[in-house]
């Protein structure tokens, strides 16, 4: 009902506007004023309106700057993530000069040069100095962004090191798992005609190699200073592993292993310290609509000392003592 209100207000409201202007046209006529006619002074009006928006707008930019640049991440926590912060502000500062710039002619020119009445304006058909200004300069910013782009792709994209920690992340409807390689530093096979609701992530259990591996919901920690290499599966759609201070994102596909690499260079107590908030968390979030759910599947990252992260890691158990653990639950129930 409020619905079609509105409509009907908003339709009435375009009728009553026409009538206005109708009104405005009959009331011009009478007075012998040329309809549509532009003088000298609407223009200088004009003029002085452009020169407000040129401060308002300005203004504008700066309040927003200040209100919500302290919502944006904090440093990076991931060493190749400084050379990426450090090429997304190169490239902001670029964009922020340009912008100012061609801004401020913008509108000054549109003040300074507003239509008066003799004036013409001075016609120019071609410039070969001005074209070459106008093509080298973008093309030269242009291709340093790309070539530090470049270099810093390959960087991250190149394989991990042979010693790298191993860990799989698994993304179902809605939630994550993480597997680490254990001992070995090898990941058990799995299959997902294994898939049960004991074993979500369909592991191989005639594959000694999984034997070691540590199967962690929730939350899952890393330690400083070491490569993490991440093996990035997904079981029924696509996925995507975020894991923004780290300035890490990859897809999770199902049927294949995607792949990243990151060290982190600051642990959770150090950024909490630094963003003085005690409860500031490291996370592992989807950034791939998958359902309903897709806003909730989240998982904690600890970025733990060398330490810290062995005590955490030596307190789990590991997937062969889990898949005792059954048997012991049943004896003890008896
Ligand atoms: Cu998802």
């Amino acid at each position: 009902m409020i619905k079609i209100l509105v409509y009907v207000a908003v339709v009435l409201a375009v009728f009553a506007i026409g009538y206005l202007v109708k009104v405005y046209e009959l009331a011009s006529a009478l007075k012998g004023k040329k309809q549509h006619e532009v003088t000298d002074g609407d223009n200088r009006l004009m003029s002085k309106f452009m020169l407000t928006f040129l401060f308002v707008f300005f203004a504008f930019v700066i309040y927003n700057l200040e209100s919500y640049g302290p919502r944006t991440l904090p440093e990076s926590a991931s060493e190749h993530g400084v050379a990426l912060d450090w090429l997304f502000n190169f490239n902001m500062a670029i964009l922020f000069f340009v912008f100012t710039i061609t801004h401020i002619f913008l509108f000054y020119f549109a003040f300074k040069y507003y239509g008066r009445t003799g004036n013409k304006a001075t016609y120019i058909a071609h410039n070969n100095k001005l074209e070459m200004v106008w093509t080298v300069i973008p093309a030269v910013v242009l291709a340093i962004i790309i070539i530090f782009g470049l270099k810093n792709w390959n960087k991250i994209t190149a394989p991990a090191s042979k010693d790298a920690i191993v860990i799989q992340l698994y993304a179902k409807q809605f939630d994550w798992t993480a597997r680490y390689a254990g001992k070995d530093n090898e990941l058990g096979e799995s299959n997902y005609k294994l898939i049960t609701g004991e074993n979500p992530l369909g592991m191989d259990s005639t594959d000694v190699k999984g034997n070691d591996d540590i199967i962690v919901r929730n939350e899952f920690h890393i330690p400083l200073g070491k490569e993490i290499e991440f093996k990035l599966n997904a079981r029924e759609v696509i996925h995507s592993a975020y894991m923004p201070h780290f300035r890490a994102q990859m897809n999770c596909v199902p049927g294949m292993t995607t792949m990243m690499h990151f060290t982190p260079i600051i642990t959770t107590a150090q950024m909490r310290e630094k963003l003085n908030n005690p409860k500031f968390d490291y996370i592992l979030l989807c950034n791939k609509i998958c359902g309903v759910s897709h806003y909730n599947m989240q998982m904690t990252i600890v970025v733990d000392t060398e330490a810290d992260y062995q005590t955490w890691l030596n307190s789990k158990s590991t997937f062969k003592k889990k898949a005792a653990a059954p048997e012991v639950k049943a004896v003890a129930a008896n």
